[in-house]
């Protein structure tokens, strides 16, 4: 075991991106919230179906002078689906090559996540809501291990007989429900909201359609996707409606992203049409651009734009931590800061598939890398192309030797033999979410 975290501790420190001095601090002793938007993907931004804007509120949040916004941003989660990217967000590590780390490790592994990392270093009080049982993917337990303060979960919320849907509490009635406890959090506080509407089959009930009209390809999936996708736009702006009128808004730092595709490559096709591609055109390379999904970053003050550096969800830690002015060097963090001009741009997928910011680099059935550039969609062929061809090579192996650190850290559980100065390691019988408020 000494050898491993001998490893790891070498790969992280030789990984590190200092911070960038015109964002470090930038949020510091800011409220810092998180919107985990269920199943969004990039390419709802901007998009219109019959002439109306799909996305209207997060369009406005997007072109915002006030929002860091990033167009080549890629969710990066395995079959754990929701669970690995909020373990990649709150612990700077990947998901498992197969299954959930929630589910599998969450109950007993040590963590060192943002939490109790924010709690520690900056005294934030710590609170996720989510309208689904507290259980689903293990979070009752993972979220305690992690160092979360209260977890707001279905049986928090007022319920009435069309209050949910299969995944859990409509996103409207969640958000506003959560308002009084939010209300009464300690300040500054680290919150995150974890909406479910826009899950897949997408069956929005028509009193919660506000008149939008779904496309109508011969996929009800795929027109189902536009109307859960803009019913969870209105709810974001009834969120930050609230958030400006109690005045949360001007002391937060609200961070947004899409937690990972809602449509499937197989549903691809039946897509490509209202994208301007015809489905015989659809390529491997159409299906990698639709892992994008959004990472936007909102703050009164904060000096934004569209940023195109190529990143994902492992990323996102210790980008919020640089602007939350807390020195991330002491972490075992495999994502580097997006806004610092040491950031690695090489996006690893969880099946080692991988883009860079030229490149994207798939594996075909038989295992062999299909390589295409960014720009055109263009597939290159390796053999005329000896030096890119080594350069694929040394990608794959940074690639495979990232992903396997992860994996040892993770399934040797090696956080516990390892504490950063000034951290306390994290006792879980310390936190208890029973619902004592009804
Ligand atoms: C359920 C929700 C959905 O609580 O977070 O998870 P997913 O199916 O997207 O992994
Ligand atoms: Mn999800």
């Amino acid at each position: 075991v000494g050898t491993d975290m001998d490893d790891v501790l070498s790969y992280v420190n030789q990984n590190y991106a200092k911070p960038n001095p015109k964002y470090y601090g930038a949020a510091k002793g800011k409220n810092i919230i998180i919107i985990h938007l269920e199943s969004f993907q990039q390419f709802l931004i901007n998009d219109k179906v019959n002439g109306q804007e799909v996305t209207p509120f997060l369009n406005s949040l997007y072109g915002d002078k006030n929002t860091m916004s990033f167009d080549n941003f890629y969710h990066e989660v395995g079959q754990g689906k929701t669970s690995d990217a909020e373990n990649m967000l709150e612990t700077g590590l990947f998901g498992l090559p197969e299954g959930s780390l929630f589910s599998k490790l969450g109950s007993d592994n040590t963590f060192q996540a943002a939490p109790a990392i924010l709690g520690q270093k900056e005294g934030y009080t710590s609170a996720v809501f989510h309208g689904n049982i507290g259980s689903f993917w293990n979070r009752d337990n993972v979220y305690k291990n992690m160092g979360y303060n209260y977890f707001f979960d279905s049986s928090y919320f007022n319920k009435t007989d069309d209050s949910s849907l299969e995944y859990g509490m409509k996103d409207k009635l969640m958000l506003s429900e959560s308002v009084k406890y939010l209300e009464q959090l300690q300040q500054p506080f680290y919150a995150k909201f974890i909406t479910v509407t826009n899950h897949y089959p997408f069956q929005l009930p028509e009193e919660d359609n506000d008149g939008f009209t779904a496309p109508d390809t011969d996929n009800s999936a795929v027109n189902n996707y536009f109307l859960t996708a803009h019913y969870l736009d209105n709810s974001l702006k009834e969120l930050f409606d609230y958030l400006k009128s109690s005045g949360i808004y001007d002391n937060s730092m609200i961070v947004l992203y899409g937690d990972h595709y809602g449509l499937s490559n197989s549903q691809n096709p039946a897509l490509a049409p209202l994208l301007g591609v015809s489905d015989d055109d659809w390529s491997d390379f159409n299906d990698s651009q639709m892992q994008k999904v959004p990472f936007m970053i909102h703050m009164k003050g904060l000096k934004g734009g569209v940023n195109h550096s190529y990143g994902g969800e492992i990323d996102v830690l210790p980008t919020i931590l640089h602007l939350a002015g807390i020195n991330t060097k002491q972490y075992v963090q495999l994502g580097t800061d997006l806004l610092s001009k040491q950031h690695d741009p090489i996006t690893i997928f969880r099946n080692k598939n991988f883009v860079t910011p030229h490149y994207t680099v798939l594996k075909d059935s038989d295992g062999n890398p299909e390589v295409y550039r960014n720009k055109t969609g263009e597939q290159v062929d390796l053999n005329q192309d000896p030096i890119l061809k080594a350069k694929v090579t040394k990608w794959q192996k940074y690639v495979a030797k990232k992903l396997k650190l992860s994996d040892t850290i993770n399934n040797k559980n090696l956080l516990r033999f390892y504490t950063p100065t000034d951290f306390t390691p994290v006792d879980p019988k310390n936190y208890s979410y029973q619902n004592e408020i009804q």
